[in-house]
């Protein structure tokens, strides 16, 4: 299967809000297998179907050394969250830009697995903060805005710049 494009910010697409899957069939699998293709490929640890225009609540990451631990999180709830924490973020959909955001400090997440299996997941550190930063982009979110308006239209004007430069 050929790779997914991303879709770059400041592109409306990205604040499309997913809707949630009613079966986890063949389709979807596919859609996980490609994205985790996809992710791996960019190299990135963590893929929303948002981001490649699919808007459904689906989301891989993997964030082990060796890439071989795949988490795949269809329909994702967070059920708990605990605490706080700022930690450095960077996003294929904003290639290049990392900037510190504030979330939980440690979430329990529920979610259907590849199998359909409802599952429930216990994260802090990294793992907490890809699953957050995720799941906003399946509500349309992108991590830059939860930084001021200045910083934004700055790293909106550094993209648009950077896009046309490599036209
Ligand atoms: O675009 C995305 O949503 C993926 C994003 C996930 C993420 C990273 C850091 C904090 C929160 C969420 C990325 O994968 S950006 C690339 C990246 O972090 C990375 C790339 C190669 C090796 C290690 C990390
Ligand atoms: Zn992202």
């Amino acid at each position: 299967m050929p790779l997914l494009p991303i879709i770059h910010y400041p592109d409306e697409r990205l604040h499309t809000q997913a809707q949630p899957v009613a079966v986890v069939d063949g389709q979807i699998r596919q859609l996980v297998a490609d994205l985790a293709e996809t992710m791996y490929a960019a190299p990135g640890i963590g893929l929303a179907a948002t981001q490649v225009d699919v808007h459904l609540r689906v989301i891989v990451i993997d964030i082990s050394e060796n890439k071989g631990k795949l988490l795949s999180l269809i329909n994702p709830v967070i059920v708990k969250a605990e605490g706080r924490a700022v930690h450095e973020e960077g996003c294929l959909s904003v290639p290049g830009i990392y900037e510190t955001v504030a979330r939980a400090a440690s979430i329990t997440v529920k979610f259907l697995d590849i199998e359909g299996k409802e599952t429930l997941l216990e994260a802090d550190g990294l793992l907490a903060v890809c699953i957050q930063h995720e799941m906003d982009h399946l509500l349309g979110k992108v991590f830059v805005e939860y930084l001021s308006r200045l910083k934004q239209s700055r790293i909106k004007l550094k993209l648009k710049k950077r896009a046309r430069e490599t036209m």
